[in-house]
């Protein structure tokens, strides 16, 4: 059992079988005629800026990708945000990444989508803790993508056991509603104490609390139960039964508070979304997002021949030349020839990535986080303020 799951191998994507079929077509057509153009490529999702700014990354994996092959590639940096012209640029022979172009827009488009809904979530609730919930909803060989993609965009933690091993994370995590289940309805109280005499010292003492009953009394039973050990309470309603969830919320809040558990927590989770988690945000203390994250649309990023031989090429309704992207002092972005003067205001985001296949550049994924997140302030991002206030 090689390969039991059916998964690309890492070597298929290295060597470059990870690919349309057409680019071997064109690979063999190339050859036969004698042709390997110098050539210069754009990867970019809008032509023009568009207003609206999207996290770019998988910018590492796409280094790993051109290791040792004979090209140069600039790129944005790791969580820099992007509206409009070319992310990343490719010049060399054809030939030297023709087969590459499938592989290479998969790395971008769907962890760059995971990123920006990531980065949704987590501005959201600014203040709150938010975890990512969600590697269940996506095939469990790319759930480091996935959290990798959250703490990119600042999300305080992950749920993925083995992604936590890959990306030198612990998981986070209390039980699900399967714990409660194996005790059984009345004996709610018997399964938080388990929990509480089985796991480590560092595991929050977080009680679910909404399987059974309602989240008052399961809530005040697991205070009563676990006393100063209770770190928290999550409510994972039912969105069929969730009816005001913020008004549940704040009663949970209340009665805790009345009988002195002022220092219990509350944690929400279930389907959320920036706009349910806003309202939320300030009776509640934390959330788990899952679905809002792996259902993001991936980034329509493509690739594009901008300069063959020297010459500006395009097809029809792309920009021909090789360009460069500008962030201007208003924080919007400028795209222009690169041979043209630059902008006295613009700042360049295209930097060397790897030059004639060795990789140039060095991933902090904590650089990262703090540039996207400064990134996030400088151009505005936030894709919901009219009610951010409310
Ligand atoms: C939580 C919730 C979702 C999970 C997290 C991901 O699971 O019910 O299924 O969140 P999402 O809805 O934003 O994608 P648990 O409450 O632990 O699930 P279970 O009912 O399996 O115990």
């Amino acid at each position: 059992m090689s390969n039991p799951f059916e998964t690309v191998p890492a070597t298929a994507i290295l060597e470059g079988d990870a690919t349309d079929a057409y680019f071997e077509r064109t690979r063999a057509t190339l050859e036969h005629a004698g042709k390997n153009p110098r050539v210069v490529a754009e990867v970019t999702a809008d032509q023009f800026p568009t207003g609206e700014f999207d996290v770019f990354t998988g910018v590492k994996d796409v280094a790993t990708l051109f290791e040792g092959r004979g090209v140069d590639v600039d790129a944005l940096p790791d969580g820099q945000l992007f509206d409009g012209g070319p992310v990343l640029r490719i010049e060399g022979p054809y030939l030297a990444f023709a087969e590459l172009e499938t592989s290479l827009l998969g790395f971008l488009s769907q962890p760059s989508g995971f990123a920006t809904a990531a980065l949704e979530a987590r501005l959201a609730a600014p203040e709150s803790l938010v975890l990512s919930f969600g590697a269940r909803h996506v095939h469990p060989s790319i759930a480091t993508t996935v959290e990798r993609a959250a703490l990119l965009a600042g999300l305080d933690g992950f749920s993925h056991v083995a992604a936590g091993e890959i990306l030198g994370r612990e998981a986070g995590g209390t039980m699900p509603h399967a714990l409660m289940f194996c005790f059984g309805e009345g004996n709610q109280a018997e399964a938080w104490t388990a929990f509480d005499e089985a796991v480590g010292e560092e595991v929050p003492r977080i009680a679910l609390v909404d399987t059974f009953w309602d989240e008052k009394s399961e809530s005040l039973l697991a205070a009563e139960t676990l006393g100063d050990d209770l770190d928290g309470v999550r409510i994972d309603t039912t969105s069929s039964r969730r009816g005001d969830f913020r008004h549940i919320i704040r009663e949970v809040r209340w009665e805790l508070d009345a009988r002195g558990h002022e220092d219990v927590d509350i944690f929400c989770s279930g389907g959320l979304e920036p706009e349910t988690i806003r309202p939320l945000r300030d009776v509640a203390d934390g959330f788990g997002v899952g679905s809002h994250i792996t259902g993001a649309d991936s980034v329509d990023f493509s690739l594009d021949i901008v300069e063959i031989e020297g010459k500006p090429i395009s097809k029809r309704g792309k920009l021909s030349g090789v360009k460069e992207v500008y962030r201007t002092a208003d924080g919007g972005h400028h795209v222009a020839l690169a041979d043209r003067e630059e902008p006295s205001d613009g700042e360049l985001l295209l930097e060397p990535l790897v030059r004639d296949g060795e990789i140039i550049r060095e991933f902090e994924l904590a650089d990262a986080t703090d540039r996207c997140l400064a990134d996030a302030e400088a151009v505005g991002f936030d894709r919901s303020t009219a009610d951010i206030d409310r």
